[in-house]
């Protein structure tokens, strides 16, 4: 058992067992995981922010005191921009490709997140989180909205950082999926879950159930299903919070396509390929309903898409419902 190693360490034990490995990757890992620290340490803070800038502490140079999301996406963007190891990175909180200025070093991979994940929550104190995705860059030249266009099947990596009662950093590179809990005290992300395995059938159903009246049928039938069978609702609001103790204990979290939101409300791009990624890894299954997550072919940076996510068991009685409701159609 390695519990307890801290994750730079863990990262250079995996690089070695990869024979042709440059470190470049690590790199990339080893600066966003500086970002993490300083997300963490704001999202901590946060509910000081207005009394220490009430105070004068926060407004020192005359800046603004930075919503928490913008805070989040800057520091990522200032702090992997100059590591030598994007072409290029795209933010759901930026409307086109985040080019990598002139004067600094370009590599080989594309960087795709969602800076602060759960965004009601923010102000109330319940658990947010970081989605990111990491992505090879195909072609030479001027980084283009198309380079990020790859299907999620092809990422190289994907996680999160869930600031929760504690913060915590889930990864996968397609060896299996690893949780490391940030121990304030020496400021490292600390091994607590090797590879995590989801329960292949649950007990939790996650949707949002005031757009009941938006459903289409097979959502109506699926989720009666579920409570026919016992099953317990919990819904925090927050994906990232959502998807976790989904992850932990087994369950099922929608976000299906409705009469309101015909393509779905989350970001396919930011949100569900990278947690598509990872709970495949762990065991589990993510589609629109009809089709794999991680096989659509993106058409442009923000698109949406229909989540359903989970314990292989329950996604895959939830898709029966979608294809008796394509077959009725
Ligand atoms: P955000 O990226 O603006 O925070 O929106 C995404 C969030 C998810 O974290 C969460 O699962 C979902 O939106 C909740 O949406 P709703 O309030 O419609 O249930
Ligand atoms: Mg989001």
């Amino acid at each position: 058992m390695r519990v307890g190693m801290p994750l730079t360490k863990f990262l250079l034990e995996e690089q070695r067992r990869l024979p042709h490995s440059t470190g470049n990757f690590t790199g990339l890992f080893s600066d966003l995981l500086v970002a993490a620290k300083i997300i963490s340490r704001e999202v901590n803070k946060a509910g000081l922010i207005n009394i220490l800038g009430e105070a004068g502490y926060s407004n020192v140079q005359g800046e603004e005191v930075q919503k928490l999301d913008e805070y989040a996406h800057s520091a990522i963007v200032k702090t992997m921009e100059h590591g030598g190891h994007l072409s290029g990175m795209a933010s759901e909180e930026n409307k086109g490709v985040i080019k990598i200025p002139d004067n600094y070093p370009r590599g080989g991979y594309l960087l795709l997140f969602d800076p602060l994940d759960g965004s009601s929550n923010i102000d109330v104190n319940i658990s947010i989180g970081t989605i990111f995705s990491i992505i090879r860059k195909d072609s030479a030249g001027e980084t283009e909205e198309k380079d990020f266009l790859k299907a999620g099947k092809e990422q190289v990596c994907a996680g999160y950082i869930i600031y929760g009662s504690s913060t915590m950093l889930v990864y996968t590179t397609g060896f299996g999926v690893h949780g490391f809990t940030l121990d304030p005290s020496v400021g490292e992300f600390l091994l607590s879950h090797e590879n995590i395995r989801m329960p292949e059938k649950g007990k939790i159903y996650s949707i949002n159930e005031g757009n009941t009246k938006n459903w289409f049928p097979g959502t109506q039938r699926y989720i009666e299903a579920v409570k026919e069978n016992g099953y317990s609702a919990r819904y925090v609001g927050s994906l990232v919070a959502d998807f976790h103790r989904n992850l932990l204990k087994g369950g099922i979290f929608l976000y299906p396509s409705d009469r309101k939101n015909a393509e779905g409300k989350l970001r396919l791009l930011y949100e569900a390929n990278p947690l598509a990624f990872i709970v495949e890894q762990a065991g589990g299954r993510a589609s629109t309903g009809k089709e794999r997550t991680l096989e659509i072919k993106p058409r442009k940076l923000h698109q949406r898409t229909s989540l359903i996510i989970g314990s292989r068991a329950d996604v895959e009685e939830a898709e029966k419902f979608w294809r008796e409701e394509k077959a009725a159609l």
